[in-house]
C-alpha cells in the first residue's frame, strides 16, 4: 500500500495521557531532547513547513501534539528532554508526560529517536535507548542536522558514533538533514516498509 506523506494534518493535542487519542492506526513516537529538530523532521516528512511549528525556544511544547498522515499513519511529537531553560518543576512536569508515553501500556509500533550528530550523548539518550532495547520497543535512530558536515566528515562521524552507542549491529541509523532534506526519503521508505 502506498502512503502519500504531503496528506498529513493536525490530528489532536494532549497534555495529560488520558487526552491522548485511542490508537486507531499505526504510530510513530518522536523521541528526542527539546531542540534537537523532531518537529523539523515532521515537516520535512510531510514536506510541509507550516504542520510541527518549529521552535527555538526549548522546552515550550508541553503537550503531545498527533499528526495524521494520509489517514495511514499517525505521527506523536512528545515534548522533548533536557530543558536547560526550564525550572526543575517545570523538567520534571514535561518529562513526566513523555515518560508516561512509554510506561503507561499505551500502544505504538516504531520510536523515532532522534539525535543531534554534533552533540556526545546524553544520559538521557542512553537511558531511552538501553530502555528500548531492555522492553523490545522497536526502533530508528536518527541523527539531525547532518548538513552540519561534509560527506566525508559525516561517514567520519557515523563511525564515530557506532563506537560511542554500541547500537545493536541491526539497528536501523539514519543520518538525516531536515534543512537540506538529506535522509528524508530513505526515512519516508523505511518507514512506509515497516508499517504500511
Ligand atoms: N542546521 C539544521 N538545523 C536544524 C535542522 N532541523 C532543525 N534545525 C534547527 O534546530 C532548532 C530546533 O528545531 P525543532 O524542530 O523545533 O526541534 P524540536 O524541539 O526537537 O522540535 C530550530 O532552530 C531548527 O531550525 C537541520 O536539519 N539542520
Ligand atoms: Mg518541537
Amino acid at each position: 500500500m502506498e502512503i502519500n506523506f504531503r496528506k498529513a494534518k493536525f490530528s489532536a493535542l494532549a497534555a495529560t495521557i488520558d487526552q491522548c487519542p485511542a490508537k486507531s492506526i499505526p504510530e510513530i513516537v518522536m523521541s528526542g531532547r527539546s531542540n534537537v529538530g523532531k518537529s523539523s523532521l515532521i515537516n520535512a516528512l510531510c514536506d510541509n513547513r507550516k504542520l510541527a511549528r518549529v521552535s527555538q525556544t526549548p522546552g515550550k511544547t508541553r503537550a503531545v501534539v498527533f499528526f495524521d498522515i494520509d489517514d495511514k499513519l499517525r505521527i506523536a511529537d512528545l515534548p522533548g528532554y533536557g530543558y536547560a531553560k526550564v525550572s526543575r518543576e517545570k523538567k520534571s512536569q514535561f518529562s513526566s508526560l513523555a515518560d508516561s508515553y512509554f510506561t503507561s501500556g499505551r500502544q505504538f509500533d516504531l520510536v523515532l529517536h532522534l539525535m543531534d550528530i554534533r552533540r556526545e550523548p546524553s544520559d538521557e539518550d542512553v537511558a531511552m535507548l538501553e530502555y528500548m532495547n531492555a522492553n523490545n520497543i522497536r526502533y530508528f535512530v536518527v541523527f539531525t542536522k547532518c548538513d552540519k558536515y561534509s560527506a566525508a566528515g559525516l561517514r567520519r562521524r557515523l563511525e564515530e558514533l557506532k563506537d560511542i552507542y554500541d547500537f545493536d549491529e541491526n539497528a536501523d541509523i539514519f543520518a538525516i538533514s531536515s534543512d537540506k532534506k538529506l535522509g528524508i526519503d530513505q526515512l519516508r521508505e523505511a518507514i512506509a516498509k515497516l508499517l504500511i
